[in-house]
């Protein structure tokens, strides 16, 4: 039988996968496997475990009722990242500033990182997949300085690790450094993320499309055509597509990203920006996806190209499969040209 990866071991065998030094890409990948190893548990026992399931009776910034597993993701994985030293500031979602060294942070660390710590949260009480999302860049402020804003509003472009963490039927930690995506699977017996899914590639096109629909009403006539298309022959599979909606984003990704598809959280009337967010849901997952040789686009321009301008600012989605995207981007584009 072949000879299985560790991400540890496959990171020792890449050198060239990380572009500063093969030991920063260790250190960060451990502090990211240690937390999510330790969510993982806590997420899979959450229903023998209730005093950590349900809301944890306060919002975050967003205004989104925090689970308790929210705020428990959130201190695994700031407390595995501070006790690497190579990193010296945080975004969360679950905070409302970034964090520096008044979170213990090394003020001499070269790396900050965004994260969602436990996107879908919602779903942890019904069983439904969710997930970890992390975007890494190197910081742009003297080392050893206090961390600022601009180290963490850079465009996506700049980023030099990104992935995610999928708790489902099985535990997967996905993630690209600019060569190309690779997934490990946990292996609970061992303990150890064993490489599962070498040099993902994402289908060209698929028949999947992901959207709730829910907002149908609210949104640009455009897109609602273009959806209506989906469920005629008018589009570029020429039958029909099928509808896939987890709520999930990891979970949507995901699927897509093996199966081919695409998933669309668009702005409407109401929220103009859509509901997700740039710095660490958006560009981790766009990373992932270009280099997987998909797209993703805020329906005018590719989300990595996108300059940030706050920590928490929100931005349509429309990401997976080459060809579905760039059918949807286009639709959008004929109505805005007649
Ligand atoms: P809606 C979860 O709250 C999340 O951020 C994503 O994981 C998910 O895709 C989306 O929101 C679901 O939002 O408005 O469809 O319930």
């Amino acid at each position: 039988m072949a000879k299985v990866s560790t991400l540890s071991e496959f990171l020792v065998a890449n050198p060239n996968h990380f572009p500063y030094s093969t030991s920063d890409a260790l250190q960060l990948m451990t502090a990211i496997e240690q937390a999510a190893k330790q969510v993982h548990s806590d997420v899979n026992r959450a229903g023998l475990n209730a005093h950590i399931l349900g809301a944890a009776g306060n919002t975050n910034v967003q205004g989104e009722d925090q689970q308790k597993l929210d705020v428990h993701a959130n201190n695994c994985f700031i407390d595995a990242m501070r006790s690497q030293g190579l990193i010296c500031g945080i975004g969360s979602e679950e905070d409302d500033h970034f964090l520096g060294a008044d979170a213990d942070l090394n003020p001499n660390g070269e790396y900050i990182v965004l994260m969602d710590p436990l996107d879908g949260s919602s779903n942890i009480d019904v069983n439904v997949s969710i997930g970890t999302i992390f975007s890494v860049f190197r910081r742009v402020s003297p080392k050893g300085a206090p961390v600022t804003e601009a180290d963490f509003l850079q465009p996506g472009s700049a980023q030099v690790l990104a992935g995610y963490v999928l708790y489902g039927s099985s535990t997967m930690l996905v993630f690209t450094s600019g060569h190309g995506v690779n997934a490990f699977t946990l292996d609970p017996g061992l303990g150890l993320f064993c490489l599962s899914h070498a040099q993902l590639s994402a289908p060209q096109g698929g028949k999947i499309f992901s959207i709730n629909e829910g907002n149908l009403l609210d949104m640009n006539p455009a897109l609602q055509q273009y959806l209506h298309n989906c469920k005629t022959t008018k589009n570029s599979t020429g039958k029909p597509m099928s509808a896939r909606y987890i709520g999930s984003l990891v979970a949507d990704f995901h699927r897509n990203l093996l199966k081919g598809g695409i998933y669309i959280y668009p702005g409407t009337g109401k929220t103009p920006n859509g509901k997700l967010r740039l710095l660490y849901e958006a560009n981790p997952l766009a990373f992932v996806i270009e280099q997987a040789g998909g797209l993703a686009s805020n329906g005018t321009q590719r989300i990595m190209n996108i300059q940030p301008t706050e920590l928490h600012q929100r931005v349509p989605l429309f990401i997976g499969s080459e060809q579905l995207v760039q059918e949807a981007l286009d639709a959008l584009k004929a109505v805005e040209a007649s």
